[in-house]
C-alpha cells in the first residue's frame, strides 16, 4: 500500500423520484460496465456542486435542484491517489433523461432498500462499485453520510478491502 499523495474530486448524482432511482450504465472510460450515478471530476474553479449540475446535465440531458448527501473517500492498493466523491441527489429535475457516449440512463425501484433489505431489492448492487450497497439505504432515505473505504486490485479489478461508514 502506498502513500497517497494526490486527492482526485469527483461528484456523482442521483435522482430519486417516486420511489425509484435514476442509475447510468457507464459505457465507457473508468467504471465501464458498472451502473452509477452521473458524475464526474471537479475541474479547476468549479465548485463540486457546479461540477455535479454540468456533469448530470451531460450525461443524463436533465437539469435538477441538486442537494449535497454525502462524502466518500477511497484508496487502492497500488494507486498514489485517493478519490474523494462528493454525493448529490435530487428529488426532481427539468429536462428529458438523454442516453450519452458515456451513460445509458435506467430506473430502478427502490423498495427494499428502506427496510435494510438491500439485496432482495431491483438495484443492480451486483453490477455496481462494491462498497455502494453500503450507503444506498443512506442515500435513498436523505441521511447525511460520509466514508472511506479502501479497495484492493486483482488486475483491472477493484475488490473491497474494508470500509467505514456513517451518517451525520
Ligand atoms: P469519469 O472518470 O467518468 O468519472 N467513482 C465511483 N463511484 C462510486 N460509487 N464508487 C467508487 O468506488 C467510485 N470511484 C469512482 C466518480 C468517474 C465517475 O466514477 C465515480 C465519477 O462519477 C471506488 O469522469
Amino acid at each position: 500500500w502506498l502513500p497517497y499523495t494526490k486527492i482526485k474530486l469527483y461528484t456523482n448524482a442521483f435522482i430519486v423520484k417516486d420511489n425509484k432511482v435514476l442509475l447510468g450504465f457507464k459505457k465507457r472510460g473508468f467504471g465501464k460496465g458498472k451502473y452509477n450515478g452521473f458524475g464526474g471530476k471537479v475541474d479547476p474553479g468549479e465548485t463540486s456542486l457546479q461540477a455535479a449540475v454540468r456533469e448530470l446535465q451531460e450525461e443524463s440531458g436533465v437539469t435538477a435542484p441538486l442537494e449535497h448527501a454525502g462524502t466518500l473517500f477511497f484508496v487502492s492498493e497500488g494507486e498514489d491517489w485517493a478519490f474523494e466523491i462528493e454525493i448529490y441527489r435530487a428529488d426532481s429535475y427539468e429536462g428529458d433523461i438523454t442516453e450519452s457516449d458515456e451513460m445509458r440512463p435506467e430506473w430502478f425501484s427502490t423498495v427494499g432498500v428502506l427496510d435494510g433489505d438491500s439485496q432482495s431489492s431491483t438495484i443492480p448492487f451486483s453490477k455496481m462499485w462494491e462498497s455502494d450497497i453500503v450507503w444506498f439505504p443512506y442515500l435513498i432515505s436523505k441521511r447525511k453520510f460520509a466514508g472511506r473505504a479502501d479497495f484492493t486490485r486483482e488486475g483491472d479489478e477493484f475488490r473491497l478491502h474494508r470500509w467505514w461508514y456513517g451518517t451525520v
